[in-house]
């Protein structure tokens, strides 16, 4: 039994473990030392993005500090040192994925952006109207919309492999799919969403056999797998750097030449180019042709000791480590009463994802609840809402590992998890006696005014909030008014009612209120708690009070005051700012027409 009276899973074969030393990797990640919120730092978004080991971190600043000049255009000392370092860094990528030779590695920024090159100077020129792109129903957005985009002007059309509730393809359905009228394939190599490692050595296979290429979107897998783009014989292969500890902003496009010398440029300016002339221009050759204007420089250098780093440490020490972790993790949190995993195929790659149904939790409040406890864990759809669709999810809570995460902090997350679900379930219980429910014969109540303005309902919350310490506090503070949110009824559950822009589900319903002559009052609603609790704050400031008023006050400044803007998150904000534009707008109308 472990540390959570759990059953403990077998230790890993001897044989890998003298050679993967997780506290060693530790120290090699200044940030992993940190506390947030007061608690140790614990890094579960690796998916996202990885975090950095300082040699990488090193290499981008000796840059910076020893040989900063641009490539391919001086003679001069510097601009050698840094073409060198930038083209050996080609060098480095080139080994590290197989390819077969540099001119196959385009730098580009990122997976997103190699994938759109390949739209814009592959597929536009090929695909005709009645054309299919074959993708897979994991899809993350950026292998969706690229080929929407250029499917929509050329009459092509997306073909969308299915997926099983595990979370897997089926050959059989990529095969029975594919048909003269497919052009292209274009899957993920792992799941940004679910893990799901995919068969892709055999779809290739598959698509080649009918003469199809195939891109592989190797976000997820890069940092994961081995990959060996001439053993998969893939036509193009895609991935980010920061996601395999190296900088943003500098990715990889792979590309079998016999594709690449037939496309056009993507972008035009420097260094892509050969002559030019007013009357006509002449490209550069591979890679350079895909390469206009300054690169990133830093980038390519610091991904290229990233790629050191990952195989000083061993990528089949780190992947046997991470498969551990996942392992772990899934025993652990399928134990939790209420949390269902979605995605739970046989190969998985550094994913768990997970939901609370019961009592039903959305998962901002299970990733806001995390960051109390200073543990870093992605929430939403993941930029794959088609695939949240298919699972009947608006979105999941992503626990992704990496190769300084450790069974403590599995068991870190599990034990808070389970904190979590359990004390949501006694707080579900006691709220089911509250009198806040709708009671069918009574008129339905908006919230009157909280004081004699806006300003004056604002400074009142300030006033509360400035002796709370800290967030913890704050936001705490924030759920308890949202318990209070007066009921909205089922019939402004709407469409037109729905706020987009928040990570939530959320119902606006305003009205000026009856017989009044501008008072502006709203009922609204949300699945997430923390959204609820934002609901409760501006009805506070704004319900009940003169439209005129409402839309004159200072919203930024309110949210500033009460020292919200350091602790929410940009997208939280973003759903903040829907729900406060839908009311000012509202007002505006409100005052137009009195
Ligand atoms: N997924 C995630 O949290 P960029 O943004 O270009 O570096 O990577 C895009 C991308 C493409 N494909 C897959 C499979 C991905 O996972 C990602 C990025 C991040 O899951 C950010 S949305």
């Amino acid at each position: 039994m472990n540390a959570l009276g759990l059953q403990e899973i077998p230790k890993q074969a001897a044989a890998i473990r003298p050679s993967f030393d997780v506290q060693r990797v530790r120290d090699d990640f200044p940030i992993l030392r940190q506390q947030v919120h007061g608690k140790p730092l614990l890094y579960l978004d690796n998916a996202a993005t990885s975090q950095k080991p300082h040699t990488v971190i090193d290499a981008v600043s000796n840059y910076y500090e020893t040989y900063n000049a641009n490539v391919h255009r001086g003679v001069h000392r510097l601009s050698e040192m840094a073409t060198e370092a930038y083209e050996a860094a080609r060098v480095r990528i080139q080994k590290f994925i197989g390819a077969h030779c540099l001119r196959e590695v385009i730098f580009t920024r990122g997976a997103t952006e190699a994938i759109n090159l390949v739209a814009h100077s592959y597929a536009r020129n090929r695909l005709q109207a009645g054309d299919e792109v074959l993708v897979t129903w994991m899809e993350h957005h950026s292998n969706i919309v690229p080929w929407q985009l250029v499917c929509q002007e050329k009459g092509a059309r997306l073909q969308v492999v299915p997926i099983t509730d595990e979370g897997e393809i089926r050959l059989e359905d990529v095969e029975r799919q594919l048909s003269p009228r497919t052009k292209l394939v274009a899957l993920t190599h792992v799941s940004n969403a679910l893990g799901t490692i995919n068969p892709v050595k055999d779809v290739i296979g598959m698509a080649h056999a009918r003469g199809i290429p195939v891109l592989v979107d190797g976000a997820q897998a890069v940092p994961h797998l081995r990959v060996d783009v001439q053993e998969l014989d893939c036509d193009f292969y895609v991935f980010s750097g920061h996601k395999v500890y190296g900088p943003t902003g500098i990715g990889v496009l792979y590309g079998k030449p016999k594709h690449l010398e037939l496309m056009p440029p993507y972008q035009g300016g420097g260094d892509m180019i050969s002559s030019v002339r007013f009357e006509k221009t002449t490209y550069n050759e591979l890679p350079y042709k895909f390469e206009a204007g300054t690169p990133h420089i830093a980038g390519a250098i610091g991904l290229a000791a990233a790629l050191d780093y990952l195989d000083k440490t061993g990528l089949d020490a780190v992947a046997e480590h991470e498969r551990r972790m996942v392992r772990y993790a899934t025993q652990l949190l399928s134990e939790i009463r209420g949390v269902r995993l979605i995605g739970t195929a046989a190969h998985k790659a550094a994913v768990v994802s997970f939901v609370v149904d019961d009592p039903p939790l959305s998962s901002l409040d299970v990733g806001m609840r995390l960051d109390l406890e200073g543990i870093a864990a992605r929430t939403g759809h993941h930029c794959c809402m088609p695939l949240m669709e298919r699972f009947g999810v608006p979105g999941t809570t992503r626990a992704s590992f990496a190769m300084y995460n450790t069974e403590e902090e599995v068991e870190t997350l599990a034990r808070t998890l389970g904190n979590i679900v359990a004390e949501r379930r006694a707080r579900t219980q006691v709220a089911i006696s509250t009198p806040l429910a709708l009671d069918a014969k009574k008129p339905i109540a908006y919230p009157g005014p909280a004081a004699s303005s806006p300003q004056e309902a604002a400074d009142e919350l300030v006033e509360l909030f400035d002796y709370m310490e800290d967030w913890n506090d704050k936001y705490r503070q924030i759920i308890e008014f949202g318990e209070k949110l007066l009921p909205l009824p089922d019939e402004y559950r709407t469409e037109p009612n729905r706020v987009h822009g928040c990570q939530s589900t959320v119902y606006f319903h305003m009205r000026k209120k009856p017989g009044s002559r501008n008072t502006l009052e709203f009922l609204a609603d949300s699945d997430a708690d923390i959204v609820r609790g934002l609901i409760a704050l501006l009805q506070n400031v704004y319900s009940g009070q003169p439209a005129d008023q409402a839309a004159a006050f200072d919203v930024d400044g309110f949210f500033r005051r009460l020292g919200l803007d350091q602790n929410l998150s940009m997208g939280r904000r973003n759903g903040l700012g829907a729900m406060v534009k839908r009311i000012r707008s509202f007002a505006a109308d409100m005052v137009k027409q009195s």
